[in-house]
């Protein structure tokens, strides 16, 4: 198992789409597998595959409280197929460290994935785990969560990032 280096906006891959992951291979499963090691070190509720550099539909999440046992899913292409209700929690990001904003989103979805057996999943969801997945799904198809924001506020997060970003660069 490895903690892999997770990229920063604007790394031009967390822009892109991620393409589907045509066989669940070993190499998947190791990909998985690091993909947990290195959200359980960060610490994140999440963490999909372009935020590690790997342009693919993969992601892995727990949401599960301090005191609670592991709620371990690792899911490969995750869709949203029904969604309802509205919700705004405050939203952060391993990819955009130091920032935090309230987010809409859908406040309950249904998502259908491959587990790594290659079984088709479906789990139905509300709170801190919708908008995870919401989040998450979000990465895959190259939109972080200040893309959500007002223009005024984008231009505020902007502003207020290059400082971020310059004291990150100081302290290495
Ligand atoms: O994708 C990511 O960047 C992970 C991100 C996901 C997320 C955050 C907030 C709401 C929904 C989805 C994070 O995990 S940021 C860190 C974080 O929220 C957290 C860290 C430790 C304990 C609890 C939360
Ligand atoms: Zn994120």
């Amino acid at each position: 198992m490895a903690i892999l280096k997770i990229l920063h906006y604007p790394d031009p891959v967390l822009a892109k789409t991620a393409e589907p992951v045509t066989e669940i291979t070993d190499e998947i499963r190791t990909l998985a597998e690091d993909m947990v090691e290195t959200m359980y070190a960060a610490p994140g509720v999440g963490l999909a595959a372009p935020q590690i550099g790997i342009s693919q539909r993969l992601i892995v999440l727990d949401c599960s409280g301090k005191d609670e046992p592991p709620q371990l899913i690792t899911a490969v292409n995750p869709e949203i197929v029904e969604e309802e209700g509205e919700c705004c929690e405050e939203e952060g990001c391993l990819s955009v460290p130091g920032y935090y904003a309230r987010v809409d989103r859908s406040a309950r979805v249904k998502v259908r994935f491959q587990d790594l057996q290659d079984r088709m999943v479906e789990i139905e969801t509300e709170g801190l785990l919708a908008v995870a997945f919401q989040h998450e799904i979000d990465h895959l198809n190259g939109v972080l969560f200040v893309d959500h924001l007002s223009s005024l506020k984008k231009g505020i997060f902007k502003k207020k990032y290059k400082k971020i970003l310059e004291q990150l660069e100081e302290q290495l």
